[in-house]
């Protein structure tokens, strides 16, 4: 059931559990693939970006539904059409698609409206599918709730004017288990996130390793098995919001995890192994669930 509510009130929508586990997987190798094309194959247009540090990367694909047919029908048909077409309160047909590439050290985006730049439709909705955690960390859309109506002037790059957009309540749109978090690296593969549940503070910091995250998870639970299970193993002021934090880093799983709580007797072996936790089945079959309600909304 898609929250029509929040849609109309600030222009904005999360849907939470939109791609998950084998799926998810699957449109992060399309997206690796399509990265790695060199400008102008297959009739991609690839663009790169000066990165602070130096040396330059990847920042934009488009043009890309010719090259990998699994992309295109994700983008063209089923939900995201649906639910597009929910939002506009008609059918929805796919205007322009392309793939932001979010590097540390990149330039991000200035404030902008998307619809100055679509001079010959009348009315759009951008969807972005976050194929990673998209947090106040690690640079997550911000957006000015209730502006949706509101054509705002443009500047000679067609953004908002710096000094108007200065004056509006931004506001950061998460998605992923945790509200924020924070990059303890320029590189952004350190990051701290907040786990409370043992104390009302506690954080966790997640390191990302290749294919791999690796948690030091501190007190979040005593072991792996009642992470997995939801359990409240330890002391805690509040067992509701430690179940919540349990919940979110069960979520994490869908990329392979190393999850290492402080009191775990075997957290070494595991970070030895660079051993992931494997989810039980029963929580990608909960996936599919939320996938088929997504489907008849
Ligand atoms: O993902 C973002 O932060 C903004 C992307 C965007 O606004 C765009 O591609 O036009």
């Amino acid at each position: 059931m898609l929250d029509l509510d929040t849609w109309r009130a600030s222009g904005a929508l999360v849907v939470p559990g939109f791609l998950e586990g084998e799926e998810l997987d699957q449109v992060r190798r399309w997206v690796d693939d399509i990265e790695a094309q060199p400008d102008g194959a297959h009739g991609i247009a690839q663009y790169d970006e000066v990165l602070a540090a130096g040396g330059s990367a990847r920042c934009r694909s488009e043009n890309i539904l010719g090259f990998n047919p699994g992309i295109r029908e994700l983008l063209t048909r089923g939900p995201l059409t649906e639910i597009a077409g929910e939002l506009l309160g008609e059918p929805a047909v796919l205007y322009k698609e392309k793939i932001n590439y979010k590097n540390p050290g990149g330039a991000g985006f200035a404030p902008h409206q998307d619809a100055p730049a679509y001079p010959f439709v009348t009315s759009t909705v951008t969807c972005m599918i976050a194929l990673d955690d998209s947090t106040t960390g690690n640079g997550c859309l911000d957006i000015v709730p209730g502006l949706q109506h509101a054509p705002l002037p443009t500047d000679e790059a067609g953004c908002i004017p710096a000094e108007l957009a200065a004056t509006l309540a931004w506001q950061p749109v998460p998605y992923g288990p945790f509200p924020s978090s924070a990059r303890m690296t320029r590189a952004g593969d350190v990051i701290a996130v907040p786990t409370p549940g043992h104390t009302p503070g506690h954080l966790s910091v997640l390191v990302n390793d290749g294919d791999r995250q690796i948690m030091l998870a501190g007190d979040t639970s005593y072991l792996d098995s009642t992470m997995l299970s939801g359990t409240v193993d330890g002391v805690s002021g509040d067992e509701t919001v430690a179940q919540a934090t349990l919940a979110g880093i069960r979520e994490l799983c869908a990329r392979p995890l190393v999850y290492l709580p402080s009191h775990d007797p075997k957290s070494a072996e595991r970070l030895q192994e660079r051993r992931a936790v494997t989810l039980p089945r029963h929580s990608s079959a909960a996936a599919m669930v939320r996938r088929l309600e997504l489907q008849s909304a």
